[in-house]
């Protein structure tokens, strides 16, 4: 039973399932293909990537339209294909990689698959959403031409810079910690390396920890907290949703959880940003007086 509803929940989180906590996802300028080393592109005579190449170059970016006009020199205007690659040093943290095509595009982060639109098709735009772990990865986009018009983009942004992704760590602004410190430890495990935990308490809370986020629109927002490793041994860890007006509870079980992105529903907020909307743990878990702990670790709002 337990390994099941895990495994749904894991199922749920998909390809944004947990990354690798070491990678600060914070706060840089946009992200829109750095122009550090460029792409390696080949274009073939074909549209499929067969045969000779007929013309390669670097470029700075993938950003083309090039009408009913060739790509360059030696190749043609209509039925030709590009294969571009390059490795890019990410921040960690959930991307998104948008396309604009005309016509099929594939899209491959370190060798996955990840954006499969192979098909005749006017200028269309598609987005695919991935997790990556801080570092170098590799990036290869194949593109081919019909005929008529062919454009092919390509760019990425962070999810948290989009306004589609909203996390509150408990070491951000956005945290309160209410009652006593000397009831607070803190660990370097979770999320960003960091966490703050106590022991609880049985009926009458002693210490609580409260995430407020600053959300860019009213939508409904998918809510999930980040368990760590260690210190989350509380069965019985009551999330309180407040959203628009409306309280929701969540109970999560710590225990079954380590180092990831737990969902605690989807609500609907107004985004007032006028601290009315938050999620907030007390620690009267009902378990026996300080038997457990319970993590306080980050709590995302992503955009639904
Ligand atoms: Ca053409
Ligand atoms: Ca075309
Ligand atoms: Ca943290």
């Amino acid at each position: 039973m337990k390994l099941t509803r895990f495994l749904v929940i894991v199922a749920l989180l998909g390809s944004l399932a947990p990354l690798v906590p070491t990678a600060a996802a914070q706060d840089d300028g946009p992200v829109v293909q750095h122009t550090d080393i460029g792409w390696h592109g080949d274009y073939y005579a074909t549209k499929d990537l067969t045969g000779a190449v007929v013309l390669s170059r670097t470029e700075r970016e993938i950003n083309f339209d090039w009408g009913t006009g060739a790509p360059g020199p030696g190749a043609p205007a209509d039925r030709f294909s590009a294969r571009w690659n390059r490795t890019y040093d990410f921040e960690g943290g959930n991307y998104r990689f948008t396309v604009v095509v005309d016509d099929g595009f594939r899209l491959y982060v370190d060798g996955r698959l990840i954006l499969d639109k192979w098909k005749d098709q006017s200028a269309t735009t598609y987005t695919a959403d991935i997790g990556l772990v801080g570092g170098h990865h590799t990036v290869v986009a194949e593109y081919y031409e019909n005929t008529g018009g062919a454009v092919a983009k390509l760019s990425w942004r962070r999810l948290t810079e989009l306004g589609v992704e909203v996390i509150v760590d408990e070491l951000s602004e956005g945290f309160t910690w209410g009652g006593p410190t000397r009831g607070r430890r803190e660990a370097q495990i979770g999320w960003v390396g960091h966490i703050f935990y106590t022991r609880n308490a049985r009926t009458v809370s002693e210490n609580w920890g409260k995430w407020t986020p600053i959300l860019p629109t009213a939508s409904n927002y998918q809510v999930y907290a980040h368990i760590p490793s260690r210190y989350a041994g509380s069965r019985s860890v009551r999330y309180r949703i407040f959203h628009n007006g409306v309280r929701n509870d969540k109970i999560v079980n710590q225990s079954w959880y380590s180092n990831q992105w737990v969902s605690l529903g989807t609500y609907y907020f107004d985004a007032a940003n006028d601290g009315t909307e938050f999620v907030i743990v007390y620690d009267n878990t009902g378990e026996t007086y300080l038997s457990k702990y319970i993590a306080f670790d980050a709590v995302k709002f992503v955009k639904r």
